[in-house]
């Protein structure tokens, strides 16, 4: 008899036990969504690549490693850890100021940073109690950047977070892929997780940093990196498996579990994350769901002094449009020296951004992706509700501008110049723009159109 009442009781609270559980993972997800739409609407961050590799400035012993990334240099060089520790002795950036740094960020129009708390070389630019290996305990600095750049973005109203590399060439639980870790010329990448268990102590050192980032500076994002690691093999026969499936799982759910609001991009792998990450392009149509290109303005993740690849102003300007127009964010990054300053070629370019965007922010901020399938021949598209807003990079020459579109054009005007008039006529391919001869912003005009519905396209 008393089995037959365990059974009653069972079948009664099976319910209640799934409801419990769905209603759980949907308040993680509905708290999650609404956490999503600062993001969708910020559409422009300033990425920030800053560590002791800053110090060498893509230099080792007074020559030049080859390697397009100054980041990279542990790797490229073929240092041990002992050789690529001593960078943290020399590591004093008596120039820093956190202030300054999100204050360019936010003249450049920025709704969000996104520094590099731990890179590739495992070195940490924030204070932990899971390793001496950090910027407060290691450097004769002994201060917490991340602590003051996370301050610095709350009195600017700019969001902060965090990159978080899950490649460590440091951690005792993981080996370079050839060599060995303190003699020699090691390879780093890709990584190797050390025999009985390295892997999954491996995963609780992820787990125990990312909870001091969150728990320390709260950060609105964060951005995992980089998860190559290989499997191997080791002389007794032991099987030691790479970065896996769960290892992924279990560093996502510990993230959504402290905190469901934490944005999590696409790079701890196995279709994790609420995002996607191209990187150095921007996808000619976008991508399908949320995505973000990261890109340098050079050539350079991480401060190299011998790096003077520049892109353009203008292609800067242009590449953020583009990924508005697809729907996406663009996270442009800049690279600080050793002693803490953003390099001028680098500031410029920021402020440049920030001057068009003082005059054409509407169209970008809290835009969405084009309505027209096909690209168009004077540039790109963004809309919001009953807006259309045309960026304009190649302006017709005594010549109307065709917008393929059905819709009643209510208003046409240029943003920021008030003064310029734009005449509309309606034919059967779709409205023609009567603009001046003279391109207002020459970077890109944005002519704005109020129209009535939704954009209806014509093929
Ligand atoms: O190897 C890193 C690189 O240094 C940089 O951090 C970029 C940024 O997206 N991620 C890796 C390359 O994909």
């Amino acid at each position: 008899m008393r089995w037959r009442n365990s059974l009653i009781v069972f079948w009664t609270l099976l319910p209640l036990l799934y409801l419990g559980v769905a209603y759980g993972a949907s308040s993680g997800h509905r708290d999650h969504t609404a956490a999503m739409r600062w993001w969708k609407q910020a559409r422009f961050g300033m990425f920030i690549h800053w560590g002791i590799y800053s110090e060498a400035a893509g230099f080792w012993h007074g020559k030049p490693v080859p390697h397009s990334d100054g980041a990279w240099i542990m790797d490229k060089a073929h240092l041990t850890r002992q050789a690529y520790s001593t960078l943290a002795a020399k590591f004093d950036p008596i120039d820093f100021n956190a202030d300054r740094w999100v204050r360019m960020a936010k003249r450049a129009g920025a709704r969000y940073i996104v520094i590099t708390a731990k890179h590739h070389d495992g070195f940490c630019m924030f204070r932990t109690n899971a390793t001496h290996f950090n910027v407060v305990d290691d450097t004769p600095w002994h201060k917490d950047p991340l602590a003051m750049l996370a301050k610095a973005c709350n009195k600017y109203g700019i969001r902060f977070c965090t990159y978080y590399s899950i490649q460590d060439w440091h951690s005792r639980y993981t080996l370079p892929a050839i060599g060995n870790p303190n003699q020699g010329h090691p390879t780093w990448q890709p990584m190797r997780f050390t025999a009985n268990g390295g892997g999954e102590k491996y995963v609780h050192y992820v787990q125990r940093q990312v909870g001091e980032l969150i728990r320390q500076y709260h950060p609105s994002l964060l951005w995992f990196d980089n998860n190559i690691t290989r499997s191997w093999i080791t002389q007794q026969g032991v099987h030691v498996a790479g970065w896996s499936y769960v290892d992924a799982a279990d560093v996502f759910h510990f993230v959504r579990k402290l905190d469901p609001t934490i944005i999590i991009n696409n790079r701890l792998g196995y279709g994790f994350g609420d995002y996607k990450t191209p990187e150095e392009h921007i996808p000619p149509d976008g991508l399908p769901g949320a995505w973000e290109t990261c890109m340098t303005i050079n050539w350079t993740w991480g401060y190299k002094r011998d790096d003077h690849h520049w892109k353009t102003p203008t292609v800067l300007i242009t590449n953020l449009i583009k990924c508005a127009s697809g729907g996406g964010n663009f996270l442009l990054n800049v690279g600080p020296t050793g002693k803490g300053i953003i390099p001028q070629s680098e500031v410029r370019r920021m402020l440049a951004i920030g001057k068009w965007l003082k005059v054409n922010g509407q169209a970008i901020y809290g835009s969405h992706r084009t309505p027209f399938a096909k690209a168009l021949p004077f540039g790109y598209a963004t809309q919001k509700p009953g807006m259309l807003f045309l960026e304009v990079t190649r302006w017709p020459h005594h010549q109307p501008l065709l917008v393929p579109i059905r819709n009643k054009i209510q208003r046409a005007y240029v943003l920021g110049f008030p003064q310029v008039k734009v005449k509309v006529e309606n034919e059967p391919r779709g409205r023609l723009l009567y603009l001046p001869g003279k391109m207002p912003e020459p970077v890109a005009t944005v002519i704005a159109l109020k129209i009535s519905g939704a954009p209806h396209p014509l093929p």
